[in-house]
């Protein structure tokens, strides 16, 4: 763990003590699932803070006490800074425990493929969510809102295509480890268009994704944050 950087921009979380581990502020289902994850296969202490900005103004106002943009996942680390971001978050993790590879090493073959492809799911795909589960904040029309949707999910799709088209993935996206880019691709590909789409769009990486959605030491943890109900690979 590195020493606090204070001033470059990580602001402090008031209400968290320096005696408590990781916490993460979160949701079921949501971007902070695949941190949860990580924290689990590296054996990190955590507590979860779940909120939902999306549940009304009550709620988003109790998280813009800690992230302004009102949104999750963020993580506190043990020095009280706060982490927004969670392609930055699962590459800091993965980064700050080689020794459990969940991330190629900065000197590997496949580092430029995975920071490209974790930046792309973040830019790419995550960040269309903003309009898509809410369209009112860029269109005003209510009879416009399920198109906007449609056509965001067509763009989400259109990517997923992409990365099905330009990866080769091995036992795992980027060949025979699991990392940090696997549990947020297993994540995002279950949201909106939904997981079947994604099977359609991009067979090549299924076999991989439902691997890690099979993988016994994240059993407990998707059962609680993620869980695979009857009907869910819609
Ligand atoms: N760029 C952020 C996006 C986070 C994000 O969109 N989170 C969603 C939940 S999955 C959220 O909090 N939505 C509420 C909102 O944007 O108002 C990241 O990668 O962490």
């Amino acid at each position: 763990m590195g020493t606090a950087a204070g001033g470059q921009g990580l602001p402090h979380v008031g209400e968290k003590s320096l005696a408590e581990p990781f916490v993460v502020y979160g949701a079921s289902t949501s971007g902070s699932v695949p941190i949860e994850a990580t924290l689990s296969l590296l054996n990190l202490p955590y507590r979860v803070e779940d909120h939902a900005p999306w549940e009304g103004s009550h709620e988003a106002e109790r998280l813009a006490r800690i992230n302004a943009l009102r949104q999750v996942p963020a993580l506190a680390l043990p020095t009280g800074e706060l982490m927004t971001e969670s392609a930055a978050i699962l590459i800091w993790l993965a980064d700050s425990h080689p020794e459990a590879r969940l991330a190629p090493a900065l000197t590997d073959a496949t580092r430029p493929a995975f920071l490209r492809w974790m930046t792309f799911v973040s830019s790419a795909i995550y960040a269309l969510y903003w309009v898509a589960d809410d369209p009112s904040r860029v269109v005003d029309r209510a009879e416009d809102h399920a198109t906007v949707k449609a056509r965001l999910y067509e763009r989400i799709a259109h990517c997923w295509e992409q990365m099905g088209a330009q990866l080769q993935p091995g036992r795992y996206l980027l060949g025979e480890e699991l990392s940090v880019l696997d549990l947020y691709v297993a994540t995002a590909s279950r949201w909106s268009p939904g997981r079947s789409r994604f099977y359609d769009v991009a067979p090549g990486l299924a076999d991989t994704i439902r691997r890690v959605d099979a993988d016994p030491r994240l059993a407990a943890l998707w059962a609680e944050r993620f869980p695979f109900t009857p009907g869910w690979e819609r």
